[in-house]
């Protein structure tokens, strides 16, 4: 299901090359956008197109053999990003109760910044969700610049660099929800590993190794040996690739989910895990 408050926004999904993944009825756009204002996302458009929205989410899910919850992908610094995100939010806990809800939200950035008033946004949509969302992956539009920029030497990384980034993220997460695997088989399996507190629920995803095709195709890759697995384990716990600027070396952390994907066994895996816990500079929480 994709909602914009301004149909504009989807002239590209109804008539690109994406055309076919979306149902007409599952595009729902108003006909002016919520001009970077949170309460006119929540409220005024919010009030006009709340119900159409639910109503054609309770036909989605009355497909659903066994409905799980939901993914909410939203930006923290639209109006109707923050503002009508939070707004369905809320809405989807009165009338779906316990499923999950797993939200993918972009946060601002001044690189790539629409609007001066985003960080007020921000603030308003956590507030409200912090009650509401289950898990809530956040990805920082300045950690991704940066990352386009060092790894894969794009000079002004457009939003098409950034989304195809983070399109990666999102797919490797949700990799184990979609295919088989012994572990998070489902959405609340992501929550029991990752949320240890339900208002702490932002883990931060970190991703590695990120490289460019030039240096791919020109055969500088790290090489497939016993040691690749620990460097891409390590890799995950340096600040330069984290999808969030922050410092948790000045932290602790209280639980960590690794996602391998490719063909890699646990014995490998377990001696990766082995070695990032002798280095110093990563804690962890004695529980
Ligand atoms: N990574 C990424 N960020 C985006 C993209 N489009 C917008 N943003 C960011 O999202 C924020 C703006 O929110 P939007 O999602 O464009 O706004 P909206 O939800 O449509 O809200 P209104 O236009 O006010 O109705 C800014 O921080 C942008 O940098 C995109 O394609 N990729
Ligand atoms: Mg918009």
């Amino acid at each position: 299901m994709k909602f914009s408050a301004s149909i504009r926004e989807f002239d590209e999904i109804r008539t690109g090359s994406f055309s076919s993944l979306f149902h007409p009825d599952q595009i729902i756009s108003g006909k002016e956008d919520a001009a970077n204002n949170y309460a006119r996302g929540h409220y005024t458009i919010g009030k006009e197109l709340i119900d159409v929205v639910l109503e054609r989410i309770r036909k989605q899910t009355e497909n659903c053999m066994g409905l799980q919850g939901f993914l909410v992908f939203h930006s923290f610094g639209g109006g109707t990003g923050s503002g009508f995100s939070s707004l369905l939010m809320e809405r989807l806990s009165v009338e779906y109760g316990k499923k999950s809800k797993l939200e993918f939200s972009i946060y601002p950035a001044p690189q790539v910044s629409t609007a001066v008033v985003e960080p007020y946004n921000s603030i308003l949509t956590t507030h409200c969700t912090l009650e509401h969302s289950d898990c809530s992956f956040m990805v920082d539009n300045e950690a991704i610049y940066d990352i386009c920029r060092r790894n894969l030497n794009v000079e002004r990384p457009s939003y098409l660099n950034l989304n195809r980034l983070i399109a990666q993220i999102v797919s490797s997460i949700t990799a184990s929800l979609r295919f088989d695997g012994a572990l998070n088989v489902d959405l609340t399996e992501f929550q029991t590993n990752l949320v240890p507190y339900p208002r702490i629920h932002f883990p931060l995803a970190t991703y590695a190794p990120v490289i460019s095709a030039e240096k791919v195709g020109a055969g500088i890759i790290l090489t497939l040996s016993k040691r690749y697995y620990e460097d891409i384990t390590h890799m995950c716990f340096e600040p330069c690739n984290q999808m969030v600027k922050c410092d948790p070396r000045r932290g602790k952390y209280m639980a960590v989910c690794l996602l391998y994907r490719g063909d890699v066994v646990p014995k490998d895996v377990n001696a990766a895990i082995a070695a990032v816990k002798t280095r110093r500079g990563i804690q962890f929480v004695d529980w």
